[in-house]
């Protein structure tokens, strides 16, 4: 179905020929003919096939002759004609909200801006103001289109991928034309950022379930609505792809357009090796298609295991599926609590009641209490005796609670000479202790390491958070050595924190893997300050996932027991000077 394209052609003529200047009519006659066409409900290249479109109201002959000419040759020549002379900067320029084809002609004008930097830099100038129309408000406005328009250019984490993920496939689901819907692409594979979303469904109403995905709630831009494919910006600025392939093409699609591009390239090397091809539509012998319906027939095919999407990165999972030997990755059902939480005593919002409800609910059979200490002004972080009283408070509350233990814990900071903002003696009554850096970051990788060490080879220090500081996007984090943190990690017994938050993901997976390697046990965490930021333990699985762990590299999949065991020993045995 081709309505949204030819759409998008006419809407693009008006707005060029606008943008120089022709007469109104001309360009409203195109806007007008968008409008219809968006508004019907049948196949245009239908329409045009019988002979029908001028039955339309609204369509004349010119503009009828110009979509034939579009299903005929996918081309029309109109608009490669009015776009002669605009540079693509220019057309650029006009996407940005807040910006019409008016404006930007004014601008050019004016002021001689093309492109988007002429025009940033006009701003900070302060050139745009007193132009004819923009005052101040229209300024804000520009700014802030800008503002959109560039992180529509950006990756996103995946943690703001996910619950755009989540709405869209549940508007999508209950759809009966709909057999079958997954996700592909980077986000499948757990990648900590994403480029764009990809969406494959199969099913035979193609144009149904095409159209029904374009008129999604929170879609704010058709880009391409094709036969099988379509491409929407939603409002919170991303692209989302959705491919509709046919039922028994579904794996070979979706083991396609899963990637990594380059775990695919190498899967087709090993395919032609064997004499066989392997492309979005199946894996075929010759001419004949051997297999493609469901995604483990074309490894299994291939002579190796099925490979975990988190896996596919071309990273040595390929050979070791050859041997048979993947690992048994870590599943968020493996996850028996959260050991990093906020709660209302420091920063959080829930109460410790609130947080053992939702961990409950969760499956979860314990969750620290982990609010900061008192260095941590800007944290409300707790004084030495607001800690002795938080933990009488959860002694109270754990007699009543029934088959779940709230663990008595803190994220205590590692001040700026490496020593711990509470004592020993207060940090013994804790069942859990988390130390972490929040200060001095520009102290340079010797000190950083050194801070870091001295913590972990304190007797009461379990697991380090967010080893390397970074945030996703904004901050790059402090310089340390994990190496040599992970060593002294190895020596004491102390593990390393996955940060689940979804612009932490701190550590990644190659350090994950790393870790692993070297014998490091993993806690996976999400530092939530509120009950609805614990899914995002589930991002921290995929980090670990994509780290090649298993659950047996994780404390937090331990039982209760086994998890204050693991605690005391260092106490009792770990601490080596
Ligand atoms: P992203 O969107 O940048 O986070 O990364 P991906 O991996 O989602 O990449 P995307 O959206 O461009 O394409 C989705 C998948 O489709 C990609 O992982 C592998 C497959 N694919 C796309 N283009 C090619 C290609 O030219 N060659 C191969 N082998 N695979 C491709
Ligand atoms: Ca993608
Ligand atoms: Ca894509
Ligand atoms: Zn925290």
């Amino acid at each position: 179905m081709k309505n949204q394209e030819i759409l998008a052609l006419f809407e693009q003529i008006a707005n060029v020929l606008e943008l120089k200047g022709e007469n109104s009519f001309r360009i409203n006659s195109y806007r007008k003919a968008a409008r219809i066409i968006g508004d019907l409900t049948e196949d245009i290249e239908e329409i045009a096939r019988e002979g029908k479109l001028t039955d339309i109201p609204g369509i004349g002959n010119g503009t009828a002759e110009k979509i034939v000419e579009y299903i005929n040759t996918g081309k029309m020549s109109k608009y490669e004609e009015v776009m002669k002379g605009v540079s693509k900067e220019t057309i650029t320029l006009m996407q940005i909200p807040g910006l019409g084809p008016k404006t930007v002609a004014m601008l050019n004008k004016e002021l001689g801006i093309v492109g988007l930097n002429d025009l940033e830099n006009a701003l900070q100038e302060g050139k745009l103001k007193g132009l004819f129309g923009i005052g101040d408000k229209k300024i804000e406005n520009i700014i802030k289109g800008i503002g959109l328009f560039k992180t529509s250019q950006q990756r996103i984490s995946i943690g703001m991928a996910y619950p755009i993920v989540k709405r869209i496939m549940e508007g999508l689901r209950y759809n009966p034309q709909i057999k079958n819907i997954q996700t592909a692409g980077s986000l499948r594979r757990m990648k900590e950022t994403i480029g764009d979303i990809d969406i494959l469904a199969s099913g035979t109403e193609v144009t149904d379930i095409i159209k029904s995905f374009v008129n999604m709630r929170g879609v704010t831009q058709i880009l391409a609505a094709g036969d099988t494919k379509s491409s929407v910006r939603v409002e919170e600025g991303v692209q989302v792809d959705l491919r509709v392939v046919r039922e028994d093409e579904f794996g070979a699609a979706l083991q396609y357009f899963t990637g990594s591009k380059e775990h695919n390239i190498r899967l087709r090397e090993i395919a032609k090796r064997k004499g066989l091809k392997i492309s979005e539509y199946g894996i075929f012998k010759g001419e004949k298609k051997i297999g493609g319906r469901l995604e483990e027939e074309i490894y299994k095919i291939l002579g190796m295991e099925w490979i975990p999407p988190e896996l596919r990165e071309n990273r040595g999972e390929i050979e070791v599926a050859e041997e048979g030997k993947l690992p048994k990755l870590i599943e968020f059902s493996d996850i028996k609590g959260d050991l990093h939480d906020h709660s209302n005593w420091s920063d959080g919002i829930p109460t410790f009641e609130e947080m053992a409800e939702h961990a409950m609910k969760m499956g979860y059979k314990y969750l620290a209490v982990s609010d900061h200490s008192k260095s941590l002004h800007v944290a409300n972080g707790l004084k030495d005796e607001e800690l002795l009283e938080e933990i009488e408070e959860i002694d109270r509350l754990n007699k009543k609670l029934k088959g779940f233990t709230l663990l008595k814990a803190t994220e205590v900071d590692i001040k700026t000479d490496g020593s711990l903002d509470f004592p020993d003696n207060l940090l013994e009554k804790l069942d859990l202790v988390v130390a972490s850096i929040h200060s001095g970051f520009k102290q340079g990788r010797e000190k950083i390491t050194e801070r870091m060490i001295a913590a972990i080879r304190n007797p009461y220090v379990n697991i380090i958070a967010h080893p390397t500081g970074r945030l996703i996007s904004r901050r790059e984090g402090y310089e340390v050595d994990l190496d040599k943190v992970m060593e002294v990690c190895v020596e004491t017994g102390t593990a390393l924190e996955i940060n689940c938050f979804y612009d932490r993901l701190d550590l990644n997976d190659i350090n994950c893997r790393k870790a692993k390697d070297v014998g490091v046990m993993i806690a996976i965490s999400t530092d939530a300050h509120h009950v609805d930021q614990m899914w995002m333990i589930e991002l921290g699985v995929g980090v670990a996932r994509r780290g090649w762990l298993e659950a047996k590299d994780v404390i937090n999949t331990f039982t209760v027991d086994k998890l204050k065991a693991f605690c005391m020993k260092k106490r009792k045995f770990g601490y080596k000077i």
